[in-house]
C-alpha cells in the first residue's frame, strides 16, 4: 500500500508562525509522525509540500500506477484551484482534503471547496490530529484499517 501527502501553500511555515490557528508543531513532524503512522498499518507514505500549484499538479500526476490514495491539504489553493481538482480526478485516486483549521468557522471564502464533492471525506478542525484522522478514514476507505 503506497499513499501520498501533499501540503500546499504556506504550509512549510507551519510552528513558525499563527500557532492560535495553526499549532506549534512543524510540518517536518507531523509528516514524520503520518509515516509513522502509516508504517504501523502496512502502508507507505510519502510527502510532498509545494507552494506552486503547478508542482503540486505534476506531484499528483506522478503518483498514477503508484499510490493508492492521497492525502492533501491544499492550503489556499482547496479554494481556487481548478487546476488542482482537474489533475485529482484525471488519475483517479481516491483523495481525502483535510485542514488543520476548522474552515467552516472562518471568513466566507473559505468555506467553498473546490475538491470537497469528490473527496472520499473531509476531515477539517482538528489541528495535526486531522492529519491522522484523514489517514485513518483512507485506510478505511482502502479497506486496511
Ligand atoms: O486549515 C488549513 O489547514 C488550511 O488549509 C490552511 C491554509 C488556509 O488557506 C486554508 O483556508 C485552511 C493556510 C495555510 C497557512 O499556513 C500557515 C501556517 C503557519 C503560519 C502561517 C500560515
Amino acid at each position: 500500500m503506497h499513499l501520498l501527502l501533499l501540503n500546499g501553500p504556506n504550509l512549510n511555515l507551519l510552528g513558525q508562525r499563527e500557532p492560535g490557528i495553526y499549532g506549534n508543531g512543524t510540518l517536518a513532524s507531523i509528516e514524520e509522525r503520518l509515516r509513522q503512522e502509516a508504517k504501523a498499518e502496512g502502508a507507505e507514505l510519502d510527502c510532498f509540500q509545494s507552494n506552486f500549484e503547478g508542482a503540486l499538479v505534476e506531484r499528483i500526476h506522478q503518483a498514477m500506477g503508484l499510490s493508492q490514495g492521497i492525502l492533501i491539504n491544499a492550503g489556499a489553493y482547496t479554494h481556487t484551484s481548478i487546476a488542482l481538482r482537474d489533475a485529482l480526478l484525471g488519475v483517479a485516486i481516491p483523495f481525502v482534503e483535510l485542514h488543520l483549521s476548522n474552515t467552516h468557522a472562518r471568513e466566507n471564502f473559505r468555506h467553498r471547496s473546490l475538491l470537497a464533492d469528490r473527496a472520499v471525506g473531509v476531515v477539517s478542525g482538528f489541528g495535526p490530529m486531522s492529519y491522522s484522522l484523514a489517514l485513518q478514514g483512507l485506510l478505511h476507505h482502502l479497506g486496511q484499517f
